[in-house]
């Protein structure tokens, strides 16, 4: 009971290489990371009765990194991908610095969670779930070696995984080997991330949530049930596109368009055979793929109107071939969202883990242009 109750606040002093006067030290030598107070908490979930005794089970794991000199009037919580951790957003494989310290720099709170049943949210065995993991094949694939494999039209286009991408090179071993188990459940995850995200905009008050791939879900159930604390949803490449999967099967997914667990929709559905009905709209350029959008007249998503949101995609990344579809989606249903192409704005050869490739600082500071414009 102690260990979850508890909040403890660790001040964090980065004195990399050992030295010992914090004082005289500039960051800029020791280390490219930014300098932040850190605190973590858990949050959500709670006791479950089994066999041998009580558990606590589906709660979040939480880290809070403060600024030195916060001038942002929204923090960023960032949630990780499958198979991945809140890592994600620390140094990169390479050792180069990551996402949480580009925002710091910038002066946001930066928080950063493990989806919970992973990494340091506990998985409860007594749940009968299961645990699935990636193999390292599948990542070189997808995301580090993609144009090594050319599934996809725009998979040759990839250059900016630092390294071959492949085992055996220290910088895709160092990557790879921080990858983790994660609950197989899709529906059950949606559930408790939902459950927990909310619970923790209710502590962090009004946020932005940047989410990427399969956490890239997690924002619209969020958001669904506490819009009022939700000041922008930042898509990573967000698990998609509508209705199905894409690319590498077209298996039915999804069944409330950008989720397996329920968003409200007005008018609300009284089909109970179908939570919406859906059409097929053709593609206009190659390399793109048919979008499934509502049938007309779509329902709105009532409680994700007022929210700007913004979907990211890689030039070369799989997601390039539907993202496009996601947002019209989401247009469709009256939210107000964009496609953010990196190729577009002229950022040339990432994939899917853009935010640990070579040019990742650049990339963040395209994001955080559309927060201060967007984000009000
Ligand atoms: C798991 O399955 C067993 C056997 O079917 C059942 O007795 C138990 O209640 C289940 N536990 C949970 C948490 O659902
Ligand atoms: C309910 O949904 C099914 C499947 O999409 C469709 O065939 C049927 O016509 C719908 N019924 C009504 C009353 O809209
Ligand atoms: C293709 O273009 C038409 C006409 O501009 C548009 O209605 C449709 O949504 C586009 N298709 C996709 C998949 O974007
Ligand atoms: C639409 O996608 C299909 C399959 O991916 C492709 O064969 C076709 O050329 C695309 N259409 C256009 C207009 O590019
Ligand atoms: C690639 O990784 C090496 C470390 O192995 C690092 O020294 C180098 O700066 C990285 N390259 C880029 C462009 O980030
Ligand atoms: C000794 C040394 O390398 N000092 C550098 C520490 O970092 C600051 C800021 O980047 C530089 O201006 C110093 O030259």
């Amino acid at each position: 009971m102690f260990a979850v109750s508890i909040t403890l606040f660790v001040i964090v002093v980065f004195t990399v290489l050992g030295q010992a006067f914090p004082l005289k030290i500039n960051a800029q030598n020791f280390t490219r990371e930014a300098f932040a107070s850190r605190e973590y908490i858990y949050i959500g979930g709670g006791y479950v009765q089994t066999d041998s005794g009580h558990l606590y089970s589906d709660q979040m794991y939480v880290e809070k990194l403060l600024p030195p000199k916060l001038c942002q009037p929204y923090p960023l919580i960032f949630i990780h991908g499958q198979g991945q951790s809140g890592t994600n957003w620390l140094n990169k494989p390479d050792g180069g610095s990551g996402w949480a310290s580009y925002f710091l720099n910038q002066g946001y709170i930066v928080y950063i969670v493990d989806q919970t049943e992973r990494a340091r949210s506990p998985w409860n065995p007594t749940g009968n779930t299961t645990l699935t993991t990636y193999t390292a094949e599948y990542i070189e694939m997808r995301m580090t070696a993609s144009q090594d494999f050319n599934i996809w039209p725009q998979a040759i286009l990839h250059t900016q995984w630092n390294g071959t991408g492949r085992m055996g090179d220290r910088l895709f071993d160092a990557f790879y080997s921080s990858n983790v188990q994660f609950q197989s459940n899709t529906v059950i995850q949606q559930q408790n991330m939902q459950a927990a995200g909310s619970a923790l905009l209710h502590k962090t008050g009004p946020a932005i949530l940047a989410a990427h791939s399969q956490g890239g879900l997690m924002p619209w159930v969020i958001a669904d049930s506490v819009p009022d604390l939700v000041k922008g949803i930042i898509g990573l490449e967000p698990s998609g596109p509508p209705f199905r999967d894409a690319v590498f099967s077209s298996t039915p997914a999804r069944a409330w368009g950008l989720t397996d667990i329920p968003l409200a929709y007005y008018p609300t559905n009284t089909n109970s055979t179908t939570p919406l009905q859906t059409q097929s709209v053709p593609n206009n350029s190659t390399g793109l793929d048919n979008c499934i959008v509502q049938a007309d007249p779509a329902r709105e998503l009532v409680n994700l109107k007022e929210i700007p949101v913004v979907v990211m995609t890689s030039e070369s990344g799989y997601h390039d071939v539907y993202d496009g579809c996601t947002v019209s989606f989401l247009q469709q249903a009256g939210v107000h969202a964009e496609w953010l192409r990196l190729g577009e704005v002229g950022i040339h050869g990432n994939g899917h883990l853009f935010f640990l490739e070579k040019n990742s600082d650049e990339i963040a500071g395209v994001l955080d242009e559309w927060i201060r414009k967007h984000v009000t």
